[in-house]
């Protein structure tokens, strides 16, 4: 058998069979950035040859986020996974895991590490993730995305490597590891500026623990963002024109304050138009995802650093940042998720908040994940650990979905994931509803006047003035009428 410093050299089939029935995997990377590819799909492909045999083959599959959709599709596909944790983004996953076929659990990212360092999700077997080099020590550089790798690594019975040359080993440069102690003995974490850099470049795996090292050349699966469109643009110019009024008013400091993105092509708008409007400062990124955008923004030096767990950009736009490294070395730190979404670096520095709505409702419940209160589409993902300790969240939606059929302002949520003591600003084509202060009452006449579609004001408006009173005005048979329309006949107003 071929070795690298000792340790074994194999194809990912022979290192999917070190993968036993029933066992607890769990992968590196965050997002589809630095998630192993080798290995699962030879996981997948094993499955369905053990299920065309007969013979039962499950697993329990633990990530940091989100993986390549690719992955995620396979692994459903082969019907090889029993349980699935905490986020993913591929369409038959979502599938299977509505179907009841997968237990999901739907968790906030900045908590994975913690709960497997206390043992709350159980023992893992076998860790999976990929590296850009290792030495005879086992210490390991990792690729574009961190997330929970290091604790995975550090936590797992085996470790198998995808050893991907496609990756340049100076990502070791940028990248910044280091664990939290466990309470009672867990202190501030030493971050006072999102470049701040509190730990070493690469993860130590006891060398007995690497049970092997799979070779690839891979790029990362990450796909183009299209045109921004019309609806997206409309509510990047009034997020931009909010933010310069609160810094006119005061309410936000000049230099601005460090902000979190989500990922997609709303997020994509509104950094587009945070750089392109030159009356708004140059600012820095606190945020879980570095995306396309902001590379082109910190080379025109709107944007001047970026704090994240992963880069998750498009393959030439990755060999770009390689090809300028001593440029970009300076203005990225990449971090385990565990420190990228941590709620107390998030209060402390003071972070905006700015992520995508799926339903808000007229007091400022948002719901970012379950259609009709019971279909999941992605999870909650990072928006949680931000939202919930920020210095400002801003959620953002278009009004309608489904070409008008749909209103994303309701009455009331079909399910919640933010709740309306968090979320201070809401976000539409139609203008901005800031809830600050306000209380239920005039937070819905707001919502309803500034950010619903004008088709859906009167039925809204009605809703509240027709409601039994109380402190926030409900009618508890007619909440969900709207919803209730649409499944009966393809449309909320009838
Ligand atoms: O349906 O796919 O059939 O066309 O839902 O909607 O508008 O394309 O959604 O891609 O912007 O994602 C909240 C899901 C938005 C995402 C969510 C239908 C709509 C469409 C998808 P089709 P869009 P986007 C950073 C932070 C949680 C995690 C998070 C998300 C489909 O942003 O997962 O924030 N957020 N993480 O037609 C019924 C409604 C609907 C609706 C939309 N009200 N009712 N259907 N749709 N609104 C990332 C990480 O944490 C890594």
């Amino acid at each position: 058998m071929n070795t690298i410093y000792n340790f074994p050299v194999m194809t990912a089939e022979e290192a999917a069979e070190l993968v036993p029935d029933g066992a607890k995997i769990a992968l590196g990377g965050f997002t589809p950035a630095g998630s192993p590819k080798a290995v699962p799909e030879a996981i997948a492909l094993r499955a369905q040859e053990l299920h065309a045999q007969g013979k039962s083959y499950k697993l329990d599959v633990l990530t940091g986020a989100s993986v390549s959709s690719s992955i995620d599709d396979k692994l459903a596909a082969a019907d090889a996974v029993r349980w699935r944790a905490p986020y993913q983004t591929s369409r038959l996953m979502r599938q299977s895991i509505n179907a009841d076929k997968v237990e999901f659990v739907d968790m906030h990212l900045s908590e994975i590490s913690q709960m497997v360092d206390y043992g709350f999700l159980g023992e893992i077997d076998v860790a999976v993730i990929e590296a850009s080099a290792i030495d005879n020590r086992g210490r390991v550089c990792l690729t574009t995305g961190i997330g929970c790798a290091p604790t995975f690594a550090r936590r797992a019975k085996k470790v198998i490597i995808e050893l991907n040359s496609y990756h340049s080993p100076r990502l070791a440069e940028i990248t910044d590891i280091a664990f939290i102690k466990p309470p009672p003995n867990r202190y501030p974490i030493p971050i006072y500026h999102p470049l701040d850099k509190i730990g070493i470049g690469h993860v130590e795996i006891p060398p007995e623990r690497i049970a092997a090292i799979v070779e690839t050349n891979r790029p990362d699966e990450v796909g183009a963002f299209g045109d921004c469109g019309e609806v997206a643009t409309r509510i990047a110019a009034n997020f931009v024109q909010f933010m310069l009024n609160e810094i006119a008013a005061g309410r936000v400091p000049r230099n601005f304050l460090p902000l979190q993105s989500g990922v997609g092509n709303i997020n994509n708008a509104v950094l587009k138009a945070l750089g392109d409007n030159e009356d708004f400062p140059a600012f820095c990124m606190f945020s879980e995802v570095l995306q396309d955008s902001a590379v082109e923004l910190m080379e025109r030096e709107r944007i001047t650093g970026v704090s994240a767990s992963s880069l998750t950009i498009m393959p030439e736009t990755l060999q770009h940042v390689y090809n300028n490294f001593d440029y970009f070395s300076h203005r990225i730190v990449l971090r385990p998720q565990e420190l990228s979404n941590n709620p107390e670096l998030v209060r402390r520095l003071g972070v905006i908040a700015l992520n995508v709505a799926l339903e808000m409702d007229i007091y400022g419940n948002v719901n970012s994940t379950h259609l009709f209160g019971s279909s999941i589409m992605n999870g909650i993902g990072g928006s949680g650990d931000f939202e919930r300790n920020s210095y400002l969240s801003v959620f953002m939606s278009p009004s309608t979905a489904k070409n008008g059929a749909i209103s994303a302002i309701v009455p009331m949520c079909t399910h919640v994931d933010h709740s309306e003591h968090s979320v201070k600003v809401i976000v539409t084509e139609h203008g901005v509803a800031d809830l600050r202060g306000l209380s239920p009452r005039s937070k819905a006449e707001t919502i309803i006047n500034n950010c619903a579609a004008p088709e859906y004001r009167d039925y809204l408006m009605r809703y509240i003035t027709s409601s039994r009173g109380g402190h926030i005005g409900q009618h508890l048979d007619n909440a969900f009428e709207l919803h209730l329309n649409y499944l009966k006949s393809g449309k909320m107003l009838p």
